[in-house]
């Protein structure tokens, strides 16, 4: 049987935003006046405490695109990237977009603490109001060697560092997902050390490449992606972008993470990519695009070294690539 199959390739990169509802909104609002007009709406309050539907961030997208993050291959479909998702709060399967909407997103509240001036609390659309939302095209390698092209929308973590104001003795920033296993049935496999943990240096959590992000193709993230706010560090393997956060702890030990506590052969603290170093169990020389079928030659930092590659000089004797 011959199966037509819409190729990656035919998908223009500028399906990423949906061009018309951008030029629209710009015509009206700047961007800026768009986030205050939402964080003082009182639709948008009632919508945080009763329900979230509709997202009150709604029409802080899409935001303006970034140019200088371009990809070497088109954007992943929205409907392929949003149906292949790890999330083993929900499950085990690659299929969890249907139980991830049991995830309630409003209210989110997030806490900043550790080795900060003064630790705080603060809701998800009182966040999104004291940054400045901007598009990426990222690459994103999962270590299971397939690989995806995304279109996220979010922040500089170096703007969360810069609001949580760390202490100098502050080394690692340590992040921890939801826990409440009522909502979330993966979450009551007790096998799993629950919550989901992850944890980066603060010099990687301040390079300009690491992401939060809060939307993606050009709307608010989907739950099977993380909402409302989930990491994107690129030139990572996939299991370091924790999703759901809710808690950014400035320490000094550095964190071990879910998947480092269950297997530590296969989940290390720094987790680069590398296609010369293999998986205990694969190679890592090469990824399946996802939605295209195409395999493709995996890059070293996964094409980011020009931004991150100095974050490792002086580190050769710390395992690095896994
Ligand atoms: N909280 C949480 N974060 C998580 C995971 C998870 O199961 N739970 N899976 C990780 C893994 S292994 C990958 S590959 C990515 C998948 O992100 P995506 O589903 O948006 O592609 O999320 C990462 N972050
Ligand atoms: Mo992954």
């Amino acid at each position: 049987m011959h199966v037509i199959r819409r190729r990656g390739w035919e998908i223009p990169e500028r399906e990423a935003t949906p061009e018309h509802l951008f030029l629209s909104r710009r015509a009206v609002l700047g961007a800026g006046a768009a986030a205050a007009a939402l964080a003082i709406s009182p639709q948008a309050a009632v919508a945080q405490r009763v329900t979230d539907i509709p997202d009150p961030s709604k029409d802080l997208y899409p935001a303006r695109r970034n140019e200088k993050y371009t990809l070497d291959r088109p954007v992943t479909r929205e409907e392929v990237n949003g149906n292949y998702n790890n999330f083993y709060e929900f499950g085990t399967s690659k299929e969890i977009a249907k139980a991830a909407q049991a995830l309630r997103i409003r209210p989110w509240t997030i806490r900043i603490d550790g080795k900060v001036e003064k630790p705080f609390e603060l809701g998800i659309d009182d966040l999104l109001a004291r940054v400045a939302l901007e598009e990426r095209l990222y690459r994103f390698r999962c270590v299971e060697a397939w690989s995806m092209a995304i279109p996220w929308s979010g922040f500089p973590f170096a703007r969360l560092v810069e609001l949580a104001r760390p202490l100098s003795s502050a080394k690692y920033v340590r992040m921890e997902t939801f826990l409440d296993p009522k909502m979330a049935p993966g979450q009551r496999a007790s096998w799993y050390p629950w919550p989901y943990v992850e944890g980066l240096t603060i010099a990687e959590a301040t390079n300009e490449l690491t992401f939060l992000a809060t939307g993606a193709y050009g709307k608010p993230i989907a739950k099977q992606h993380g909402a409302p706010i989930r990491l994107a560090v690129p030139w990572k393997y996939g299991f370091k972008s924790i999703k759901s956060i809710v808690r950014f702890s400035f320490v000094e030990e550095r964190p071990k993470s879910l998947w480092q506590q269950l297997q530590d052969s296969e989940y290390g603290f720094w987790a680069n990519v590398n296609p010369e170093v293999p998986h205990p169990r694969w190679s890592q020389a090469s990824e399946e695009l996802i939605g295209t079928g195409e395999r493709r030659p995996t890059l070293k930092f996964n094409g980011y070294g020009d931004y991150v590659a100095d974050l490792y000089k002086g580190l050769e004797n710390e395992r690095l690539w896994a």
